[in-house]
């Protein structure tokens, strides 16, 4: 821990005391600050209102039951500013680094306590540290509690660093402080953390390190903390939840007769692991985020995605349809040896694949990761400019493309993969009409229908769509238990 600096805070207690710890009752407001493209008021795309600030919702958790508690999304509403909390704690990605900080400056302005944490800050805190009274370096749940008893007694250090890793006896996310109606998927949840692989480009490394970089909960805690969750549709936020194959089974094996559809994120090797999408199949797995990144095994090495080289991509995604999962593949451009013929040659993979879903990144150097220390060693670094750190922007010179040619091939690839001759081709290629439907419908309800998300995003109507998404995703292995039960061939047509 850090050595102690001048404590500058309006006093955290007001003469109420909680009843619970003796704490000192407290106002509080959590922070998550949006890109500045998704608080425009003429720029609400559903992305922005899939998932609550689970991160926050987390750190509430630890706050006593007098505190008064505020948790705001940018995304989904504005920030009123014009009130005096004592304690503002701020979530910071990169690409919301700068509005963070505004944020920071303005309430330490007005004598609250500010604390930054999360991703960015734990890249650099040295300079999350020119806009906080205390910086948070790594996951919260050892530091947080901690630093909150600190404040409590008048004696808040200016950095923090998380060593202990568990999620044991970590208390649930406060979902009651998020209004579901402002999200598609209020029912996004981890149960781990990390991942076991270590890719040069992944921000993991860096914001773990110090402590294990992959852990999760006991299954029994996460089949718990599932049980209470309303309706049908999850979402695991988790970097990759099948990374412990034993844990993941456990998972599964509790999940099976919940009747719920769900989605994740899993490797190429998870996918490949006999029996185990299968067995996330029947608990309810209807699409998986995979990280292929790229088809080239040269640049695989490169990046130490050594867990991608010498599989069989192919296989892998007829692995996750076989079982009724559709694909949202993940793909990063811009990698040393890849040429300009890297866009074409992706989209035409994914698309002959029937890959329904895609995710096109260039590739871009967090502060923090390796790719980053190598890039600035070859004095490859193009900009500092964090608001261009979004995976859009090429952000470092590459070997054989112009930045101009990195960006217009991102921008054409993602195009052409959405296309509606794509979108036409890519169910083709399934065998049977369900399979085709739920492509279709999956792949023009996410890319194309953007104007309807966001009228049902303006008028507060998202949970009017989840039944959609939810029959979506349902699709095909309902219609086959339904032709089970009529004892049509499994082979049928339909
Ligand atoms: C959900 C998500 C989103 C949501 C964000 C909104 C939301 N509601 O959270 C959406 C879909 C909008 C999104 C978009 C993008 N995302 Co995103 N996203 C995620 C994802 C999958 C989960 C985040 C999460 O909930 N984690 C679980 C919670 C519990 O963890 P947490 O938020 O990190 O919070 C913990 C700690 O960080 C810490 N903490 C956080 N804040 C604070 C503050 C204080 C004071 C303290 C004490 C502690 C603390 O305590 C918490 C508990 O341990 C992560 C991957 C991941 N597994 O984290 C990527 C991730 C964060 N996204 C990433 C990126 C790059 C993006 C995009 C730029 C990419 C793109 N091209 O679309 C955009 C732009 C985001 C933006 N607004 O700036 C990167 C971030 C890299 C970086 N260094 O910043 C990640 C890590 C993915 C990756 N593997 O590269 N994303």
């Amino acid at each position: 821990m850090a050595t102690k600096g001048p404590v500058r805070t309006r006093s955290a207690a007001s003469s109420e005391v909680s009843p619970l710890k003796g704490a000192p009752k407290m106002k509080v407001k959590l922070i998550l600050p949006a890109l500045e493209e998704a608080s425009d008021p003429c720029f609400r795309p559903i992305k922005y209102s899939l998932f609550p600030p689970l991160g926050l919702m987390t750190l509430a958790a630890y706050l006593g039951p007098d505190d008064e508690i505020e948790i705001c999304d940018e995304h989904v509403t504005p920030v009123a500013t014009d009130d005096e909390p004592d304690l503002v704690a701020i979530e910071t990605y990169i690409t919301s680094a700068y509005r963070a900080y505004g944020l920071a400056d303005l309430y330490r302005s007005r004598g609250a306590h500010v604390c930054l944490g999360g991703l960015h800050a734990t890249s650099l805190p040295e300079e999350a540290a020119l806009h906080a009274d205390t910086v948070f370096v790594g996951p919260g749940e050892d530091t947080w509690p901690e630093f909150l008893a600190d404040f409590r007694a008048g004696c808040p250090q200016p950095r923090y660093r998380s060593t202990v890793r568990t999620l044991h006896g970590a208390p649930r996310p406060r979902r009651d402080l998020i209004d579901a109606s402002r999200y598609l998927v209020p029912n996004a949840l981890t149960v781990s953390r990390g991942c076991p692989h270590a890719c040069e480009f992944c921000y993991k490394e860096s914001f773990f390190a110090g402590g294990p970089s992959y852990y999760r909960m006991r299954a029994e805690c996460a089949l718990a903390q599932i049980e209470v969750l309303p309706g049908r549709h999850l979402y695991f936020l988790d970097d990759n939840l099948l990374g412990d194959e034993a844990f993941a089974r456990n998972l599964f094996a509790g999940m099976r007769e919940a009747g719920r559809v769900w989605q994740a994120a899993g490797t190429v090797a998870s996918v490949l692991t006999p029996g185990l999408v299968e067995a996330a199949a029947e608990a309810g797995l209807r699409s998986l985020f995979v990280g292929f990144e790229t088809l080239d095994e040269a640049a695989l090495l490169d990046q130490g995605k050594n867990h991608n080289v010498g599989r069989d991509y192919d296989e892998a995604v007829r692995r996750l349809h076989a079982a009724g999962v559709m694909v949202n593949a993940s793909f990063v451009f811009g990698m040393d040896r890849h040429g300009p013929d890297v866009f074409d040659r992706t989209v035409e993979w994914a698309v002959s694949r029937g890959v329904e879903t895609a995710t096109f990144h260039i590739l871009t150097p967090y502060p923090g990761t390796r790719l980053h220390a190598r890039m600035a060693a070859e004095g490859r670094i193009l900009t500092n400019d964090w608001n261009r750190y979004d995976t859009r922007h090429a952000i470092i010179s590459h070997p054989h493309m112009t930045s101009g040619q990195l960006e217009a091939g991102y921008h054409r690839a993602r195009r052409d993969f959405y296309s509606w001759k794509s979108i036409l081709r890519g169910s083709l290629s399934r065998e049977t009409t369900c399979e085709r439907a739920r492509h279709a419908a999956y792949a023009i309800g996410w890319k194309k229908l953007g104007p309807v998300w966001d009228t049902a995003v303006r008028l507060r109507r998202l949970a009017a769509a989840r039944p959609a998404l939810e029959g979506v995703l349902a699709g095909v292995p309902a219609l086959r238990a339904l032709l089970d039960r009529l004892s049509l061939p499994a082979d049928s047509p339909i």
